[in-house]
């Protein structure tokens, strides 16, 4: 089996025990890394505060390499807070209105790129096979094919891909569309990113499906298809199961005194609808009074990506309508939202799913949306909460059984909340079952391995079996 050499922008890195973080999907790519050996390589998160990047710092554990570099303050503001948050970022999930064009930033993208191939090539054998993660990243391969590298290179984009209009809104578009064609596979979140990916290749005129998932563009051809990423859904089904023996799980349960508790947890981020989801709530209070009193919204948001101004000014915004609505609605004895700007460690994050009854998941656009099927996972298989999920999070495929809103309609989200707060035990149950199944037998473990036959050389796929 060949070694493995997963790149991304950031490592998550072991504990001292060498137990990687909990998450999915650093449990599943460390686990395929330990089975096979290799390198995980990314920016360290620091800054040098020098006018040049650091020297890679290598760490080991066990069969695994962390091949770590710091940036400078320059490549962090230009590579990571500029051109992938402030373009890539907004332009993946349609908001246009959000970008900020700067060329130098748009400079600094691709010399981080360069920077990344220029200290991978001296670590890389010959059949390794390399897998490379998210929009920070997409020129990778294509510079580490200039500096002669033969390996079997794959990309998965963890968010979506916009329609063509949007697209080549980016002014270095072209530079972006065929680095990502220089990959062996080309991996999405859903068939509408396939099929938005395909459009723009169509309209450019620079390449074409060539049938079975396999494409032809800028010379090349490649694979490219829809992986849907999954969670660890048996272990944190089995998490949650034991959940209500947590002493915080215990306390949270007494304070809502008996009401029914809807859920929301989000990093900080204009794409997940949060101003949209507060709306809808109110919507929905005012129009079925009848729940004032007996019902308690939590938003679970921990700040992200604090130095990019549009986020900043979204922490303001989220934080002032939790206070107008609950001065507007609340009571002496009762606020019908409670909202906190924490990180909540796994066990508690899968304690709280369970003791919901309405999970609201409603971003306004969404490469997957892994809260959803975290939701669904924690939930009491004989008493399941019921999933309120945005037609816009690419969940939205597989999680068909839950109930689907527009996030820009607040009256259908309105609805859809009272919905589910009176949807019957029958009904809450056979949804639950039929996404619960999808859950399990695509799991993280499936997504990974799936993804990894994909980009396994032919030629080891194809082996025949040894003698006896
Ligand atoms: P994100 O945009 O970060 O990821 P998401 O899929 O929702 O979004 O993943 C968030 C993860 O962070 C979940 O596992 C969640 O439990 C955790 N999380 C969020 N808030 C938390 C909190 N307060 N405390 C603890 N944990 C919290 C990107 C794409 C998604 C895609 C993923 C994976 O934007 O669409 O699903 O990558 O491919």
């Amino acid at each position: 089996m060949s070694r493995l050499v997963v790149v991304s922008n950031r490592v998550p890195l072991p504990d001292k025990a060498g137990n990687p973080p909990a998450g999915g999907l650093a449990v599943a790519l460390h686990a395929a890394l330990r089975e096979r050996g290799g390198i995980w390589m990314g920016w360290s998160g620091k800054s040098t505060g020098e006018d040049e990047p650091g020297p890679l710092s290598i760490r080991e554990n066990g069969a695994i390499q962390y091949a770590l570099t710091d940036l400078t303050d320059r490549d962090v503001a230009e590579y990571y807070n500029g051109f992938a948050n402030r373009v890539l970022w907004p332009i993946c999930h349609s908001r246009i209105d959000l970008t900020e064009y700067a060329r130098r930033e748009m400079a600094g993208y691709f010399r981080v790129n360069r920077l990344f191939a220029d200290r991978l090539v001296p670590l890389l054998r010959p059949d390794d096979v390399i897998w490379v993660h998210d929009y920070h990243l997409i020129p990778l391969a294509e510079e580490l094919r200039r500096r002669g590298v033969r390996n079997r290179i794959g990309f998965f984009l963890h968010i979506p891909w916009p329609p063509a209009d949007i697209f080549f809104s980016v002014p270095v578009y072209e530079a972006i569309l065929r680095g990502l064609c220089a990959y062996d596979v080309v991996g999405f979140q859903t068939d509408y990113d396939v099929e938005n990916f395909a459009g723009c290749l169509r309209r450019e005129g620079v390449g074409e499906p060539l049938g079975g998932g396999r494409f032809r563009a800028f010379g090349r051809s490649f694979v490219a298809g829809d992986f849907p990423i999954g969670m660890e859904t048996a272990e944190f089904a089995a998490i949650a199961a034991k959940s209500p023996d947590d002493r915080r799980i215990r306390e949270m349960a007494r304070s809502l005194g008996g009401r029914d508790l809807l859920i929301g947890v989000d990093r900080l981020d204009y794409s997940k609808g949060i101003p949209q989801r507060i709306e809808a709530y109110e919507r929905f209070l005012r129009s079925a009074p009848e729940y004032m009193g007996k019902v308690i919204y939590l938003q679970v948001t921990p700040a992200s990506r604090s130095e990019v101004p549009e986020y900043a000014s979204m922490q303001e915004t989220v934080a002032s309508e939790a206070g107008r609505l609950n001065g507007a609605l609340g009571t002496v004895d009762w606020v019908p939202m409670r909202y906190i700007n924490r990180s909540i460690r796994r066990p508690v994050l899968a304690g709280l799913y369970r003791l919901a009854k309405v999970g609201l998941v409603t971003p306004l656009r969404d490469g997957m949306n892994l809260v959803a099927k975290e939701f669904v996972a924690a939930q009491d298989p004989e008493d399941p909460g019921v999933l309120v999920l945005s037609r816009f999070a690419g969940a939205a495929r597989e999680l068909d059984s839950a109930l689907l809103i527009n996030p820009h309609d607040a009256e259908g989200t309105a609805k859809a909340i009272q919905r589910a707060l009176s949807m019957p035990l029958d009904e809450r149950r056979e949804r639950w079952d039929h996404m619960m199944k999808r859950l399990l037998s695509h799991d993280v473990v499936q997504w990974c391995a799936d993804f990894m036959a994909h980009l396994e050389p032919p030629t080891h796929r194809f082996l025949p079996e040894p003698a006896p």
